[in-house]
């Protein structure tokens, strides 16, 4: 392991065009539950039904429901912190962070550390804001501690979180902006993420197929191979820090 996290921080070190990409194991540590990590006892779609809950379909099915589960999500956002994954990254200076999460911890370390964190962007929305279900346009923070109970839009629709549901398309100016940076990257930091969910995960294989070098931080090996790639097993928030030290 130890010449493999020697590598990939020389990789990283000499990088012109380094981007990250993340999931929900970046979050793992701060006490955010992924949504299929099989070692997660508390994985989202291992104890509920992603059709019920995050799809059009299953919000106009009962929306109340939908949105009690989104702010118990967003009460246990409330009282995590950032873990040593998320301090690296933003330790990481000038890097475009790209992430499926949802949460703002990421954010959150880069603030801490004093940089921007406009340099996040979030390919699946956020739980920090509501927008309305018809498309009105409409949208209102959230605190994430007293989040509302289902309410209407001043149009009549439903307020919804703004998160990116099944069938749903992502950000179209955010896409376009991860997109680019992808284009552009020599590097690309892949951090916990079961890389299943499309269009987001296609962002990898953008990156691996223009060769870029693409680095994978996960608790489970992949078993993907290729020059360019270097996989480091473990929980990010033990390897990232031990990489940061040898760049
Ligand atoms: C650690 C760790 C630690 C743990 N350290 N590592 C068939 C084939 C291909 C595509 C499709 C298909 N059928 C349907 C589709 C499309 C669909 C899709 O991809 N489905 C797949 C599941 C098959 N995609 C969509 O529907 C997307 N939209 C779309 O395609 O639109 C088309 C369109 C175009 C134009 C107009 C209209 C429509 C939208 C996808 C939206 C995803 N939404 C969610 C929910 C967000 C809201 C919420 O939070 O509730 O996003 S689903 C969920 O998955 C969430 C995540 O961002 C996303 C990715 O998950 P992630 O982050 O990878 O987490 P996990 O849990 O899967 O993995 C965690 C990993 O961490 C594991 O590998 C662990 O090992 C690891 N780990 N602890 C390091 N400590
Ligand atoms: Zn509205």
């Amino acid at each position: 392991m130890d010449h493999l996290i020697a590598l990939a921080a020389e990789k990283i070190a000499a990088a012109a065009h380094p981007v990250s990409f993340s999931g929900a194991g970046l979050s793992a540590e701060s006490g955010i539950a992924t949504f299929r990590d099989s070692a997660d006892k508390d994985a989202l779609w291992a104890n509920f039904d992603p059709q019920k809950l995050a799809s059009q379909e299953g919000f106009i099915a009962n929306p109340a429901l939908v949105i009690e589960w989104y702010n118990q999500r967003r009460k246990t956002l409330a009282d995590a912190v950032p873990n040593m994954a998320h301090h690296t990254l933003a330790a990481f200076r000038g890097w475009t962070h790209i992430t499926q999460n949802v949460d703002n911890l990421l954010e959150t370390a880069i603030q801490e550390s004093g940089a921007d964190s406009s340099t996040v962007l979030h390919l699946h929305g956020t739980l920090l804001e509501d927008h309305c279900n018809a498309g009105c346009g409409y949208t209102e923070k959230v605190d994430l501690k007293a989040a509302p109970s289902l309410r209407r839009c001043r149009c009549g629709d439903y307020m919804r979180p703004s998160v990116v549901w099944f069938g749903e398309a992502l950000p179209e100016l955010v896409m376009q902006s991860a997109l680019h940076q992808t284009e552009n990257a020599d590097l690309m930091l892949v951090v916990g993420t079961s890389a299943q969910v499309y269009p987001a995960a296609g962002l990898i294989d953008i990156a691996t197929d223009k060769g870029a070098d693409v680095i994978v931080v996960n608790t489970e090996a992949s078993g993907v191979t290729g020059a360019n790639i270097v996989e480091l097993v473990g929980p990010a928030g033990e390897i990232m820090p031990q990489l940061l030290r040898r760049v």
